[in-house]
């Protein structure tokens, strides 16, 4: 049964909207009709699918607002498209402001129109800053006519902060498999400068404190002394000033590759060795599995969903917040014990074949959309 669905996300860079967007596309392979309702264009939709719609958000800024109304100008598209097109259900990935805007765009259309909101994450732990929030977020999920999150971590937390009267069910993120694989990518070594016998290590993040990259700069300075080798940093955001700062302070700057925003990471993943998100907070860890799909091994934090995604001495290794020796000492293991290097690249590759393949993922999402327009 084919449907009509609307998602509503985020579009910029960053692990919600690529999820977003890949599953739209992976759905409308499948044959649904999929309109995306968001501020502007995601930027994984590169290219033209005949069953994908993009309906632009536009916020107008009037002089007797003090603030644009964005959420009032997204809860009028969704009911707008929502009526015309005759949505079956919206996708709202977030429950602030996209599930409560979804709501009140189906107060407007009509009880027929079924929620589906998928949390990420990034709006629970905005309570840490604004608990004000608390309410709207618990709202915005019990309205919802299905919840999903992205790691069970993630469930747990949200019980613990907003002790919703719903049930919220597991969905984890997935790849693109056709897209993050390794592929012989060995002139982008050359034209970077790495050389033959040097390693690389490879962090991917919008540069967030949580993020805490100038530990990932403290494991590479340990793990430089004793294995020849460069750091990719790619991506961009607050703490790269300091970053940088942290780079020339330990004259590391002649092995460390700042890239910038890049859009086709897997590319950079086929030349790299070691992965790490040293995160303090990550509801999953998208780029962890772009990472495993590419055959690189990963060091992560035992802090939220990420040991969900990386099981430890299996497909990855994980460490505590902020031991720095022992995430050097991990990622040494890996770069000179070949043996132990294949064994958890293989794993991992295995585990995003198995347990996140984007085929059961997509399928598990489908079972809740029926499930929502009660047609299971
Ligand atoms: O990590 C970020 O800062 C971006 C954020 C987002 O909202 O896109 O990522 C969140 O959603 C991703 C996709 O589900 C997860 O892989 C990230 O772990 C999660 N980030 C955090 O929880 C900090």
């Amino acid at each position: 049964m084919k449907l009509k669905i609307g998602i509503v996300c985020y579009p910029s860079v960053g692990g919600s909207g690529v999820v977003a967007t890949e599953l739209g596309k992976l759905l409308a392979e499948k044959g649904h009709e999929i309109h995306f309702i968001s501020s502007s264009m995601p930027f994984r939709l590169t290219k033209v699918y005949p069953n994908i719609y993009y309906h632009e958000v536009e916020v107008n800024q009037y002089s007797v607002f003090k603030y644009p109304p964005y959420d009032l100008a997204l809860a009028s598209k969704i009911a707008e498209v929502a009526k015309r097109e005759e949505l079956d259900l919206i996708h709202a990935h977030y429950a602030i402001p996209h599930a409560v805007c979804s709501y009140l765009a189906k107060k407007m259309v009509g009880d027929h129109l079924k929620i589906v909101t998928t949390l990420h994450g990034t709006d629970i732990t905005v309570l840490g800053y604004d608990l004000s929030l608390k309410d709207l977020i618990k709202f915005g999920i019990e309205q919802s006519d299905e919840v999903t999150a992205v790691s069970k971590a993630l469930i747990e937390q949200t019980y613990d902060l907003v002790a919703p009267n719903k049930k919220i069910e597991p969905v984890y993120n997935f790849i693109d498999e056709r897209v993050y694989r390794r592929t012989d990518m060995s002139h982008l070594r050359t034209e970077y400068g790495i050389e033959e016998h040097e390693k690389v290590l490879i962090h991917i993040s919008n540069f967030r404190p949580v993020k805490r990259v100038k530990d990932v700069i403290e494991v590479f300075e340990r793990v430089n002394k004793q294995v020849p080798s460069k750091l990719l940093l790619i991506g961009d955001g607050p703490e790269m000033t300091g970053v940088i700062s942290e780079v020339q302070k330990r004259n590391l700057n002649e092995r460390v590759l700042f890239l910038g925003k890049q859009e086709n990471v897997e590319e950079l993943y086929s030349i790299s060795d070691v992965k790490l998100l040293l995160s303090e907070k990550e509801s999953f860890g998208l780029v962890l599995l772009e990472a495993m799909g590419c055959e690189v091994a990963c060091v992560g934090t035992n802090v939220g969903g990420i040991p969900e995604v990386i099981e430890d001495g299996k497909t990855g290794f994980i460490c505590e917040l902020g031991d720095v020796e022992d995430m050097a000492d991990k990622t040494l293991m890996l770069l000179q014990d070949e043996k132990l290097y294949h064994d958890i690249t293989s794993q991992a590759l295995s585990a995003v074949k198995e347990q996140f393949h984007s085929t059961t993922i997509v399928d598990q999402y489908e079972q809740i959309y029926y499930r929502a327009l009660g047609r299971i």
